[in-house]
């Protein structure tokens, strides 16, 4: 069986499949060409064309982190080799780590505190109650699902998105269009943690970011097409025309790594963060990885992607 790897330290990837999988031949997609051909399985994360475009005998692709956007955009992609992707993997942890940080950034008054310290002002701000700071959650995947369950653990009160209905324990779950404005009217902190989808592109538009209450946050650690970047400015607004939304934790962006000029780098209520907010664990990814690769083997049923609806 032979196995190629591409993703930013694809040697520990390498030393840790053959590990655990000492029949296989894992490779780097720095092998020479001719020995990357005709490779079984391909664990990718931001791939090359030509990698997907070299092999032809394919039995599955494992895309190496949860959103599979970009794989599904890569040319060359086959259309008849299942994909599947990671599910949660220690990814989960980190994204409500990067989620409870930023609520409570804005609940906790950090953003007025900097702000404050420019004119060395000491002045203690109000600690609401939080039951009165309910947090919105857009996306309950694998992921969301556990961020959001992680916010109702600290205390929060929770309402959680997606298109179709689901439940979560001490989560207030909403579906459709009318619970998307529902929780919007309602939420103290957005977060978008939706895949990157036909459907989901532009879902906090200027139309939506106005059903947000006054002073409301917003949290991406999603994707950056869910969120109207100009429309996000304009209800930012700036110091001399403040608008209603208090301010912003992104770390996604509709152009990555985010153009040095852009007004989002300089907006003093923005924090932006490089695409960091939940990089894929070696260790629980591994162990996903293979029993993807054992389950393909035994001809077993998978949650595969499909590639109409983009997760
Ligand atoms: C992912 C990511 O999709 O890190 O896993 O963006």
């Amino acid at each position: 069986m032979k196995i190629v790897i591409h993703i930013d330290d694809s040697t520990q990837w390498q030393a840790a499949l053959e590990k655990a999988l000492p029949q296989a031949t894992v490779l780097t997609s720095d092998a020479p060409a001719d020995e990357r051909k005709n490779a079984d399985y391909l664990a990718i994360w931001k791939a090359p064309e030509h990698l997907l475009q070299e092999q032809s005998q394919l039995k599955g692709i494992i895309n190496l982190g949860a959103g599979v956007d970009y794989l599904l955009k890569t040319p060359g992609l086959p259309s008849d080799v299942p994909i599947v992707k990671l599910r949660d993997a220690g990814m989960g942890e980190l994204m409500a780590d990067y989620v409870l940080y930023g609520v409570l950034h804005f609940y906790r008054s950090m953003d007025r505190y900097a702000s404050q310290q420019q004119s060395a002002t000491w002045k203690p701000q109000a600690v609401p109650e939080k039951t009165q700071w309910p947090v919105g959650i857009l996306g309950l995947g694998a992921i969301g699902s556990f961020v959001a369950s992680h916010l109702s653990q600290a205390g929060f009160p929770v309402l959680g998105w997606s298109r179709s209905p689901k439940e979560i324990n001490g989560v207030r779950c909403l579906h459709g269009d009318e619970g998307l404005d529902e929780l919007l009217a309602q939420v103290q902190s957005v977060v978008t943690i939706l895949p990157d989808t036909a459907a989901t592109e532009g879902i906090l538009n200027a139309e939506r970011l106005a059903k947000l209450p006054i002073g409301a946050s917003v949290i991406n650690p999603g994707r950056g097409s869910l969120i109207d970047e100009q429309a996000l400015l304009d209800a930012l607004g700036d110091t001399k025309n403040p608008g209603h939304l208090r301010g912003a934790l992104l770390d996604v962006f509709c152009e990555e790594p985010l153009p040095t000029g852009h007004l989002l780098w300089q907006h003093p209520n923005v924090i932006v963060t490089p695409h960091m907010a939940a990089p894929t664990p070696l260790n629980d990814a591994i162990d996903q990885v293979i029993s993807y690769i054992k389950a393909f083997e035994a001809g077993e049923a998978l949650a595969t992607i499909s590639p109409e609806a983009g997760y």
